[in-house]
């Protein structure tokens, strides 16, 4: 028996290394019990095997630049600080022509993806959405366009009186490339009655992500973590994605979001700690192993809880993210934006390879 294996056997986890090892699919209750350990080393150490088996020694990273076009929202979660109702005083939209110019502005870099999303907007007409992404289109043909969480699709085909699936192809022929992770949260129905009761239900989610794939159209999936949920939810949560990942195979990367309570109707609750980050991706790549890639959001974590995600199950930072919103408006104390040599930086301090990839996981030559 090696060290790790000893670690392994001192936790009680022998019967989850078994699985790991023989690739076998990992139980709710195995992963609860990686959630409850505190054998950190361990835990990171299956993680690893598996994150290996995926990407090698590779960790990615993409040059990419993010648009929140509008903070107006009528959902209004107690999570979130950067919904805003109509008309408040801090509330914006951004006209088409000023999406384009935020996209002009940038033209000089070799920016590979525009990352695109906002609230959902009470009187926005379907008109706009494609609009938008036309121009984008119109400023830089080549950049990729990753837009519009599953909860605005579901928006924009009803805005639309649209089903999803029309709504998709009109988006797909506007310029659509794929659809981020936002909106799932948490998708346990205890949790959204309690922070979302008007955002689009868990299974809708899936549902909209899941006619994505069917389209042809790749995405993302997130879980929001930190705040009110249970273990078992957080283990619910991955074990749905799972099942519509075997359904479609669509899903590229799954991100674990750090809950960021600062000027939030849950600022009592404290930030996540350290462990907590860690352990959620390394029970994210354990239990979800029908999912590519597992993103170290290094905008939420930080960089260096980022950069240690990298030995504990995560083999993407995301990227450059120019302007960062969402996060900051919640307390986030990270940059909005780093350079391509930083990251690189970052992984290689990693002892692992950087690679820049676009947003379907091609290598940037
Ligand atoms: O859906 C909202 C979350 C998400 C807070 O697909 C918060 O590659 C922390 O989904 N503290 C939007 N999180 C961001 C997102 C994302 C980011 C980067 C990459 C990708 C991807 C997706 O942010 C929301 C919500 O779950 N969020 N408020 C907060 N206070």
């Amino acid at each position: 028996m090696n060290i790790m294996e000893r670690a392994i056997n001192d936790a009680g986890l022998d019967d989850i290394y078994e699985k790991v090892q023989g690739g076998e699919r990992l139980s709710m209750e195995d992963g609860l019990r990686l959630f409850e350990t505190s054998a950190l080393p361990a835990l990171g150490f299956m993680a690893n095997m598996v994150r290996e088996r995926f990407n090698g020694n590779n960790a990615y990273y993409i040059y990419n630049q993010h648009v929140n076009y509008s903070n107006v929202c009528t959902n209004l979660c107690k999570f979130c600080a950067f919904g805003k109702e109509n008309g408040h005083e801090k509330a914006y939209c951004m006209t088409i022509e000023e999406i384009a110019e935020k996209i002009r502005q940038r033209l000089d870099e070799p920016i590979k993806e525009v990352h695109i999303v906002g609230g959902i907007h009470p009187e926005l007409p379907y008109s706009y959405y494609i609009d938008m992404l036309k121009a984008v289109k119109e400023v830089r043909p080549e950049i990729h366009i990753q837009a519009f969480t599953c909860v605005e699709i579901a928006h924009i085909a009803a805005m639309g009186s649209k089903s999803v699936e029309e709504c998709l192809e009109d988006l797909v022929d506007a310029g659509l490339g794929s659809i981020p992770g936002g909106g799932a949260e948490v998708f346990s129905t205890r949790i959204r009655e309690k922070l979302c009761p008007d955002k689009l239900p868990g299974r809708d989610w899936i549902e909209v992500a899941k006619t994505a794939h069917r389209k042809g159209i790749k995405s993302n999936a997130t879980m929001l973590y930190g705040h009110i949920e249970t273990l078992e939810e957080r283990i619910e949560h991955l074990v749905a994605l799972r099942e519509a990942q075997d359904e479609t195979g669509g899903f590229m990367c799954f991100i674990p979001l750090a809950f960021h309570p600062k000027n939030t109707g849950l600022d009592h609750v404290a930030p996540t700690s350290g462990i907590d980050d860690i352990k959620n991706i390394a029970v994210s790549r354990l239990m979800l192993d029908n999912f590519p890639h597992i993103k170290a959001y290094w905008i939420m974590l930080g960089p260096k809880i980022a950069q240690l995600a990298l030995a504990f199950g995560a083999d993407d930072l995301d990227g450059t993210v120019l302007e960062e919103k969402i996060t900051h408006m919640a307390g986030a104390e990270t940059s909005e934006a780093m350079s391509n040599r930083e990251i690189e930086h970052l992984i290689k301090g990693a002892g692992r390879i950087p690679v820049e990839r676009d947003t379907l996981y091609n290598v940037i030559a």
